[in-house]
């Protein structure tokens, strides 16, 4: 078998990437090693930014985000029993998030490329990328107890943090750069009215805690929480409990609790790859970088990857230039460490670090004093969370 781009990995990067290079022509095929269920299963990102927006938009698959998301023109910061609203619409001039889900927009994506025909191949074992130093590259993988070839010109390896693409890199080829954190967040969804029409951030003596939704009847919430708890040991009453102890009364007392339907504990790290290309290879997404969930960004760093990726193959087929491949690593990089510095700032100023001293507390609160009475600060901080340009 032969096509011209072989995408690892069907999550918001691989199929993001297959749907744009269907719609230009440009022959594809996405293999990954879990089913489509089990990828939809997974909960995970929430906010979007605008650059994502028009991705999926120019992908043909943003009618339903924009049918069902919710776009915020804002968000709360909770410290000392008090909120603090961030005009992101305001401090932007007119730019805001949509709240959409990522596991709508992965089915969405996969509903699209299965319109169109184009090919992904679930449940396919032993990926391995070859050859992608030289110029015949090509890609094996395991189904129905036979082994399979995909000869190619590229392949793009969105395999995400666990991926085979990164790991099948020389090591002297690349270098990694890494902060793991002293904490996880446990997260919840449940089919309950959000506590408060925006997100709202909270920083309390006790920990961090989120307070966001997928519709104004299902909500997502998530508590700061140790690197060894485990999920056993938070049932429902105990996570609503701690939830209301780390927000302000007037949100801990409209807090309407119900059943969760998913719980599950992400420990929070960041990770940089460099550089991102190889030759023929390309990491994209996950797959290349890892950020705290607290700035929201690792979704909408995958999109960026894959708008460089796309603009690159794009020159490549049509018009016989390697400006934008060549560019890729460098462009993607750029952003990539610009959203993992604001992704380690929200963290470090949001939670609470198990052995922070003294002095590192009362510059935790100077930061948000700060932030909340300086229009400059605010600004910084709101040009980021809507998301820097491409
Ligand atoms: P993904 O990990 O989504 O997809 C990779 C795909 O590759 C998977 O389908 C996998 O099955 C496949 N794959 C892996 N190894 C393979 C192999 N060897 N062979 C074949 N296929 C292989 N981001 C936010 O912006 N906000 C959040 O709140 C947020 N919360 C998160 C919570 C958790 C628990 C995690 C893990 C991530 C979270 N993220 C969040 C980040 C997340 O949304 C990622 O940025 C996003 O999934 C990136 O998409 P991909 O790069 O496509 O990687
Ligand atoms: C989410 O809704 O899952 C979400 C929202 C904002 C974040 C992280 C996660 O910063």
């Amino acid at each position: 078998m032969r096509t011209q781009v072989v995408i690892i990995g069907s999550g918001p990067s691989g199929l993001l990437l297959g749907q744009l290079l269907t719609q230009a022509g440009i022959d594809n095929v996405i293999l990954d090693r879990a089913s489509k269920d089990h990828i939809l299963g997974r909960v995970r990102a929430g906010v979007l930014e605008e650059g994502t927006v028009r991705l999926m938009d120019e992908a043909q698959s943003g009618s339903r985000m924009h049918a069902e998301g919710l776009p915020h023109d804002g968000f709360s910061l909770a410290f000392d029993g008090r909120d603090h609203r961030i005009d992101l619409f305001g401090l932007t001039d007119g730019k805001r998030v949509l709240i959409y889900g990522q596991t709508e927009l992965t089915r969405d994506l996969m509903d699209r490329r299965e319109a169109t025909g184009a090919s992904t191949l679930y449940e396919a074992a032993n990926v391995t990328p070859h050859d992608f130093d030289g110029d015949a590259p090509y890609v094996t993988y395991e189904k129905g107890g036979t082994t399979h070839r995909i000869a190619c010109d590229f392949i793009a390896g969105c395999d995400g943090s666990h991926g085979v693409s990164r790991k099948s890199v020389p090591e002297k080829s690349i270098r990694t750069f890494e902060k793991v954190y002293p904490f996880g967040w446990l997260g919840i969804l449940a089919d309950v009215p959000p506590v408060s029409p925006e997100l709202v951030y909270a920083n309390h003596p006790r920990g961090f805690a989120l307070c966001s939704m997928r519709s104004m009847s299902r909500s997502r919430y998530y508590i700061q929480c140790s690197r060894d708890d485990k999920l056993e040991e938070w049932d429902d009453q105990r996570f609503w409990d701690e939830l209301r102890r780390r927000l302000p009364a007037h949100h801990a007392e409209r807090v309407v609790t119900g059943p969760s339907f998913e719980k599950s504990i992400a420990p929070l790290r960041s990770f940089v790859t460099e550089p991102m290309r190889f030759h023929r290879l390309f990491l994209v997404g996950d797959a290349a970088h890892i950020v705290p969930p607290t700035g929201a960004k690792g979704l909408n760093l995958a999109a960026s990857d894959v708008h460089y990726l796309y603009e690159g193959l794009i020159e490549h087929y049509e018009d016989r230039s390697n400006a934008g491949l060549d560019a890729y690593s460098v462009r993607a990089i750029s952003r990539v460490w610009k959203a993992v510095r604001f992704s380690w700032w929200m963290t470090t100023m949001m939670h609470r670090f198990p052995d922070t001293s003294d002095f590192d507390q009362k510059i935790q609160e100077a930061e948000l004093d700060y932030l909340t009475h300086s229009q400059a600060a605010a600004m910084a901080l709101a040009e980021n969370y809507v998301g820097l340009p491409f």
